[in-house]
């Protein structure tokens, strides 16, 4: 004997209905309010046996039990991690409802979320041209890892067998010149110091230009700001076979607001992507992601910790959803 599911908007309706559509000897098996009416599970006829009648208690309730109680239990364990990773009300909503929305289709929880995660945060395209040098720039505050994540990308761009060259703006401080060279040795990448930036421009003419220049920056963002533009008029003016390319390199232990104010010091620049350094020293890194997002700052790339080789990861959805679920990249 089937049970089927009728609706109204009230009792009374959705009675009518059960009537019109099964005939007078239907009978309700079991009803649920819902938002905006109710629903019944109606037997054509009454059930013979106490068996029947068993049989079609279930069936009603399995009619009448909503999708998101049945699928609860995942994205509470969803909510519950989101939550300890700094996620916002807004994204844990987003990634619940997507899960809710697809579980019925037999995927776990888990792997829904981490599906929609790889949705969230954008992940910044590589814009280098044929023929032209790439001067790739980092900045940001003091200490986020500029130097570190430069070095980092020089040896991988070495190993791929581009022409590198590792310059620094970072000229006055104490120690700051023989960190690049030292780094620049361990990845067997070029340095050189630029008092101007205008200095760069002779790395641009000869037979010797390189395919990508990282230039490392000083922390200071107003300074950095102003060299950068500076840098980027005249590459203009002189029409050099060179693209400027800013990254901002992020902590991800960083409060968004520390970012913000960061980035208006830095004023307009022409930015790439960012960075996201030191995920290794927290477990909360959806603040810094998220402000990213909104931002519009697609992640180039992420690093996990100091070791030269093995610490950066280039940004992908997988990355993503490892950060967020499991709290590390990989
Ligand atoms: N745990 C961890 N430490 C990092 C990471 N990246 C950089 N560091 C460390 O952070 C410290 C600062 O790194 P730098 O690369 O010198 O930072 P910077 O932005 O160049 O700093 P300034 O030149 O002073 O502005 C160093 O001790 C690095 O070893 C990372 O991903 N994880
Ligand atoms: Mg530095």
């Amino acid at each position: 004997m089937t049970v089927v599911k009728i609706e109204g908007r009230n009792l009374r309706e959705a009675l009518e209905r059960a009537q019109q559509e099964l005939g007078d000897k239907a009978v309700v098996i079991s009803r649920r309010r819902v938002r905006g009416g109710v629903v019944l599970a109606v037997s054509q006829e009454p059930p013979r046996t106490p068996v029947a009648l068993l049989g079609m208690r279930q069936a009603a309730r399995s009619l009448l039990t909503p999708k998101t109680d049945l699928l609860r239990p995942g994205t509470i364990a969803i909510e519950r991690c989101l939550k300890s990773r700094g996620a916002s009300a807004a994204l844990i909503r987003r990634i619940c409802k997507k899960v809710e929305g697809r579980q019925s289709q037999g995927d776990h929880p888990l792997d829904l979320a981490g599906a929609e995660l790889a949705q969230v945060f954008p992940v910044a395209k590589s814009s280098h041209e044929r023929g032209t040098t790439s001067i790739m720039a980092f900045v940001g505050a003091a200490g986020a890892g500029k130097t570190t994540s430069l070095a980092k990308l020089a040896g991988r761009l070495v190993r791929s067998g581009r022409s590198v060259a590792l310059v620094t703006l970072d000229v006055y401080r104490v120690g700051a010149v023989e960190q690049v060279r030292a780094l620049g040795r361990h990845v067997a990448c070029p340095t050189h110091a630029a008092r101007d930036v205008l200095q760069l421009q002779s790395l641009l003419s000869g037979p010797d230009r390189p395919d990508v220049i990282l230039l490392d920056s000083t922390g200071r963002p107003d300074q950095d700001g102003i060299a950068l533009r500076k840098l980027q008029d005249a590459l203009r003016a002189s029409g050099a076979p060179a693209k400027l390319c800013v990254y901002l390199v992020a902590e991800a232990t960083m409060r968004p607001v520390a970012l913000e104010e960061e980035m208006d010091r830095l004023g307009d620049l022409p930015f790439e992507g960012c960075i996201v350094t030191k995920t290794d020293e927290t477990r909360r890194p959806a603040p810094v992601l998220e402000y990213l997002t909104k931002k519009g700052l697609g992640i180039a790339f992420l690093c996990n910790g100091r070791d030269l080789e093995q610490d950066f990861y280039r940004a992908s959805g997988d990355v993503f959803a490892n950060l967020m679920l499991k709290g590390k990249v990989h």
